[in-house]
């Protein structure tokens, strides 16, 4: 790829292209409804779709967010929306309402392309957005999205109009504090992970079945089961379920996959689950990312399967994963050496530039970096300064270059590889009737895996803490999305505060091990 000019070229175009002539009719990606579809066949579909979406006047640059369960439907959506130079929107099914009106608000979006099933959830939003076009994949809404993958439009060379530095798509996140940001990335950045990342480090080849319990709507799922497969020719499997030790076990020994890509949760329990090795004999590598594999998990994992799972760190904003184990080095615990075309560096708090053994902050430098955030310029100006780009994450470095994670630099936790701000369940917490105040702090469970706990004061006493704690949950589990919810409550008097007031979260943690 040339990269001192800015040449003409469309990312859907590319990863479709250049299976056509050799891999016409291969299986693309097959979906737990039994769905498959074959390269030639996505090729159809995705030009029609962006046709389509071309004909009811929603143009180059205009957004359309994407609000779909993992189906066949999602890379022709996907793909179609690039390839007519609309900006898909990828979002997470599992918002709730207020994060979704925020989106509509934020992005400016034409249109949003929904799965049935969350028709319910929609129509608040549907009553107060008249000009957002709603397509939902089913009969309802204003258009019906089958019909616009099927209906045969003279096709017109619309790929043709984009160049490798415009922005093709955007994700969504978040931080611990304030609203979401939109993730603005280039259409040469999907490739680019897949060039250096997918191919250097997982060797992947056309003949692999990838399967990714972390969904397209992640950055993380979007490389693994969309364009690191799309990239070689390779089979991609996509699920609509929940990923659970039965559901993820099932569909790895049903289509002999190849390739598996998790988050630590995700390992822990199928480790803790009664699952036989043998669904899992198809498998040649498999792949953790969200947040630090443990050393044990590593370890348990290697001695049930004799397969090996590459622990690396990847970001939104980065796009995929930047350091990594690799499969002829692996350090149980650490997060590796930077991925071929990238580059890392520590930065201590005053600016000056780490050596090795020092804690600091981590910044990266390499071609799938965002361009910035969207409508947020300060936060863009911290986040990504020049040719680096900032990850809040703190690490040390040892002498052989190993980076290993030592938390991150602001209030976020990772729980099951997504992002929670404390700040964000305890004020959920603080609307329930029966709470006063709440603090959340990390604690990690017996997997060595962090999870949010609450420490809470009552406003009454109360007489049955386990259906309070059940209430809580629910209470929690309404307004955000459900997995943030704490997994532990203690209830106290008083919570450690400074001479200002707030509250030191530190104490809380020290209480706790
Ligand atoms: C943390 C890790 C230690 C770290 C992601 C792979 O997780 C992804 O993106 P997010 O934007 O979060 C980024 C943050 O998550 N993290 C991720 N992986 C690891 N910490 N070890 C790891 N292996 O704090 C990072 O800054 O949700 C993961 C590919 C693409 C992704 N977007």
């Amino acid at each position: 790829m040339n990269k001192i000019n800015n040449e003409k070229y469309n990312a859907a175009y590319d990863l479709i292209n250049r299976n056509i002539l050799s891999n016409p009719d291969k299986i693309a990606f097959i979906d737990n409804n039994n769905n498959k579809i074959t390269y030639n066949e996505l090729f159809k579909k995705v030009k029609t779709f962006a046709q389509s979406i071309r004909n009811i006047d929603i143009n180059p640059n205009d957004r359309v967010l994407v609000c779909m369960d993992d189906s066949i439907n999602y890379p022709i959506v996907f793909l179609g929306l690039i390839w007519a130079g609309v900006i898909p929107i990828c979002i997470n099914t599992m918002l709730p309402v207020k994060d979704y009106q925020y989106m509509i608000k934020d992005s400016e979006a034409k249109a949003i392309i929904i799965s049935s099933h969350l028709i319910s959830k929609f129509k608040i939003i549907e009553d107060e957005n008249s000009n957002l076009l709603f397509i939902y994949d089913s009969d309802k809404g204003d258009l019906n999205l089958d019909s616009l993958i099927q209906k045969n439009n003279k096709t017109m060379e619309i790929h043709n109009e984009s160049f490798e530095k415009d922005i093709a798509f955007w994700l969504y996140s978040s931080g611990s504090t304030g609203s979401p940001k939109g993730t603005l990335h280039m259409h040469k950045s999907l490739i680019e992970t897949a060039s250096n990342y997918a191919k250097e480090i997982l060797k992947i080849n056309k003949h692999d079945i990838c399967f990714s319990a972390a969904k397209l709507f992640f950055a993380y799922g979007l490389g693994n089961a969309l364009t690191f497969p799309m990239s070689v020719g390779a089979t991609s499997i996509l699920m609509s379920d929940r990923p659970t030790p039965e559901s993820v076990s099932h569909i790895i020994q049903k289509n002999a996959v190849t390739l598996f890509f998790g988050v630590p949760t995700l390992y822990a329990a199928l480790l803790n689950s009664k699952i036989s090795h043998s669904l899992f004999k198809s498998l040649r590598l498999s792949v953790s990312a969200g947040e630090a594999l443990p050393a044990n998990l590593y370890e348990k994992w290697y001695k049930f399967l004799g397969i090996k799972v590459l622990d690396g760190i990847g970001s939104t904003e980065m796009l995929h994963i930047f350091i990594s184990n690799t499969i002829d080095n692996i350090t149980p615990g650490a997060s590796g050496k930077p991925v071929p075309g990238y580059e890392a560096r520590l930065i201590n708090d005053d600016g000056s530039i780490a050596s090795d053994n020092q804690i600091a902050e981590l910044e990266i430098k390499g071609p799938s970096s965002a361009v910035s955030y969207w409508n947020k310029p300060e936060k863009s100006k911290v986040t990504f300064n020049a040719e680096w780009t900032r990850t809040g994450d703190k690490y040390i470095r040892d002498t052989r270059g190993i980076y290993t994670y030592c938390g991150r630099a602001d209030d976020m936790m990772k729980v099951s590889g997504q992002y929670v701000s404390p700040f964000e369940v305890e004020a959920a917490l603080q609307t329930h009737e029966e709470v006063l105040e709440a603090a959340v702090v990390a604690k990690k469970d017996k997997d060595n895996l962090i999870k949010p706990k609450a420490f809470i004061i009552l406003k009454n006493q109360c007489n049955d803490e386990e259906m309070l704690k059940t209430k809580l949950t629910n209470h929690v589990k309404k307004q955000l999305t459900p997995f943030k919810y704490p997994r532990w409550y203690e209830f106290v008097e008083v919570l450690p505060k400074t001479a200002t007031g707030k509250i030191q979260r530190y104490k809380l943690r020290t209480n706790d091990d």
